[in-house]
């Protein structure tokens, strides 16, 4: 990797503080659920995040963050990682291959200029962890116990993936593409992480293989120098240091396609706690979500003046139709102004003035896609805690 990004890794390893961080542990936040002190920690190319692990890193955004404006900046942004080998000495830029391999005419080795001269597109994209806002999930459940801030959107810059899989030539028994990346195990046996889509959706146009996030490369945290970008559908299937390309004609059969990242195969996705789900099926896209942004959780705000409210609502790609905000726990819901549109994969910002008398507030918000998709009242469970999308609440004091 360039020297820069290689000497700030190079040194966090040597002082063996890979595990630890860089900055003191000092600085901590309180997320809003039981056991919920994280340490803030800056690692190389980021600021201080939300740490909820450290080996492998799982960096969570701070809610405030997400105020700052609709794109969300590059040192900011989220980091999850399955496996703690992390390529951090191996990738030079100007040796790297991605290989496009299996059922396809011709197998193809790309450096990353060859990608570049293929045609360049730019998409602002959500990313977002399948476990975001797990943290809340009631009964409460196994695995990383992230608040909200495991989502993030940028301005993605790559070369579709159809074009690629048009230059190796798909062979006409190619039912998936499997995507893998440089990183691996620490110890034999655990399974290397490696996802597959089915080829429809490898050749839809929108995904891409990225090189750049908001007109810079990709931090090392976030796939240097290249990864997948999967709009309106979870982070699991946007593959880091993406170098193995592998069009299948049979299904991926492996730990993170058959045994993880799976939801429960019915209309709510969800089971009652306590009972397995009857059948189960990868996650795919996101479902509708909006957060307020402009205030925090417990936050004083003045009464009985015009307060402007701000926030951010997605969707799994149909777009935002609607946002509505509600004052009063839910009974009386008033229409929000929809920002700028920045493309249907992307945030879109929304603001409502509101008054408030003296006293506290509970404020909701809840969106409605262009599909017509809205937020529940309350949080269908499942027993992996994804898919949290149940309409949020923020209680603040005016006085
Ligand atoms: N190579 C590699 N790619 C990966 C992962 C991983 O562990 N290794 N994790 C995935 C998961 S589950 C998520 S949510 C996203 C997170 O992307 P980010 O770290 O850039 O925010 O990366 C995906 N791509
Ligand atoms: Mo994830």
């Amino acid at each position: 990797m360039p020297d820069v990004k290689r000497r700030a890794w190079l040194q966090l390893a040597g002082a063996g503080l890979f595990g630890a961080g860089t900055k003191s542990w000092a600085q901590t936040i309180e997320m809003p659920f039981e056991n919920g002190e994280r340490p803030l920690v800056a690692y190389p190319e980021k600021r201080r995040l939300i740490r909820l692990t450290s080996r492998p890193p799982l960096l969570e955004t701070p809610m405030a963050v997400f105020d700052e404006g609709l794109i969300t900046p590059n040192d900011a942004f989220y980091v999850r990682y399955h496996l703690a080998n992390l390529p951090f000495d191996s990738i030079d830029p100007a040796t790297f291959r991605l290989q496009v391999k299996g059922a396809v005419a011709e197998p193809l080795s790309l450096g990353l200029n060859e990608l570049r001269g293929m045609g360049t597109v730019d998409l602002v994209a959500v990313s977002q962890c399948s476990g975001n806002g797990r943290g809340f999930f009631k009964p409460r459940v196994a695995g990383g116990q992230a608040g909200n801030g495991l989502m993030g959107n940028a301005r993605w810059t790559g070369v579709p993936l159809t074009t690629v899989l048009a230059r190796a030539g798909v062979q006409p028994s190619a039912v998936q593409v499997r995507f893998d990346g440089l990183d691996g195990p620490v110890m034999d046996g655990t399974p290397d992480f490696a996802k597959a889509l089915m080829l429809d959706h490898a050749r839809d146009g929108d995904v891409l293989l990225a090189w750049a996030m908001n007109g810079a490369d990709l931090p090392f945290l976030n796939g240097y120098p290249l990864r997948l970008v999967v709009p309106g559908c979870f982070g699991t299937y946007w593959v880091k240091h993406l170098n193995e390309i592998t069009v299948l004609d049979k299904p991926l059969d492996n730990f993170w396609m058959t045994n993880a990242y799976r939801i429960p195969d019915n209309d709510c996705n969800c089971i009652t706690p306590g009972a397995a789900p009857a059948r189960t099926k990868p996650i795919g896209r996101f479902k509708v979500r909006s957060f307020i942004t402009s205030v925090s959780d417990g936050a004083q705000v003045r009464a009985n003046a015009s307060v402007v409210l701000r926030g951010i609502a997605f969707d799994g790609g149909s777009g935002i139709r609607q946002v509505q905000l509600s004052a009063n726990g839910g009974s009386m819901w008033t229409d929000a102004k929809l920002g700028q549109d920045l493309g249907r994969y992307s945030f879109r910002g929304w603001e409502a003035p509101t008054t408030l008398a003296a006293g506290p507030h509970t404020l909701q918000v809840r969106a409605v896609s262009n599909a017509g998709e809205m937020q529940p009242v309350e949080q269908p469970w499942n027993p992996a805690g994804y898919l949290r999308n149940v309409i949020e609440s923020t209680t603040v004091n005016a006085a």
